[in-house]
């Protein structure tokens, strides 16, 4: 579905409830592995935003600095793999020849919000952003890089959008999750995953 920002597109409910259990129960068992952490921003501020990832590579965030790694910063274990259900829809949403090799789990509770930012740790710009928004609604907030007004829009579990072109480096953030909206995550809050191909 367009929203009137070039380069970014929404699915509605693109999950159904079915299909939204099965994948927070594929998240959360991979969490046995790579635990959420809360990261530091480089300056050293804690994000409020909890965070793990999935696949070859994981976005991390220390003193030292925004990057891709191999492992969780805090285990050193190698990231669990995707589930196939996130390959099968980047595959058929972004149609990209070639797969995601990282997928950020943001879990957002009590008050967590992120502030705008742009996504530009990745090697290839051109290659599309695919998020998956699971859980208490979010409003999101995107302005456009190059020009345009600055947008929000409420993402609702089983919403999944898409990032490319003009919209790949918008600068974006999560203003407020509207507590207690869904029953979908175990513990509640807002469960977001982003793919990625990274290199
Ligand atoms: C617009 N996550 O992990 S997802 C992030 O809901 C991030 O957790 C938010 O921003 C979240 O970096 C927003 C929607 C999203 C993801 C990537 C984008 C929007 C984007 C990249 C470019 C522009
Ligand atoms: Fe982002």
């Amino acid at each position: 579905m367009p929203t009137g920002l070039p380069g970014f597109r929404l699915w509605p409910s693109a999950l159904s409830e079915a299909e939204q259990t099965a994948l927070v129960e594929q998240v959360f068992a991979a969490l046995e592995a790579a635990p959420l952490y809360r990261p530091v921003t480089p300056g050293g501020r804690p994000f409020s935003v909890r965070m793990t990832n999935l696949g070859p590579l994981g976005w991390v965030s220390d003193r030292n600095g925004y990057r891709y790694q191999p492992a969780h910063p805090e285990t050193g274990a190698a990231w669990p793999p995707i589930p196939a259900v996130l390959l099968d829809l980047w595959d058929q949403l972004t149609g990209w020849p070639a797969p995601p090799d990282a997928c950020l789990v943001n879990l957002y509770r009590e008050g967590a919000k992120m502030g705008l930012h742009q996504d530009r740790d990745e090697a290839d710009h051109t290659a599309p952003v695919l998020s998956v928004s699971l859980g208490d609604t979010a409003t999101f907030r995107i302005s456009p890089a190059e020009r345009g007004p600055t947008r929000t829009f409420r993402l609702t579990s089983g919403d999944v959008c898409a990032l490319t072109g003009p919209a790949r480096l918008a600068r974006h953030g999560i203003d407020r999750v509207l507590e207690g909206s869904s029953r979908l995550i175990p513990g509640g809050g807002r469960l977001n995953l982003t793919l990625r191909r990274a290199l």
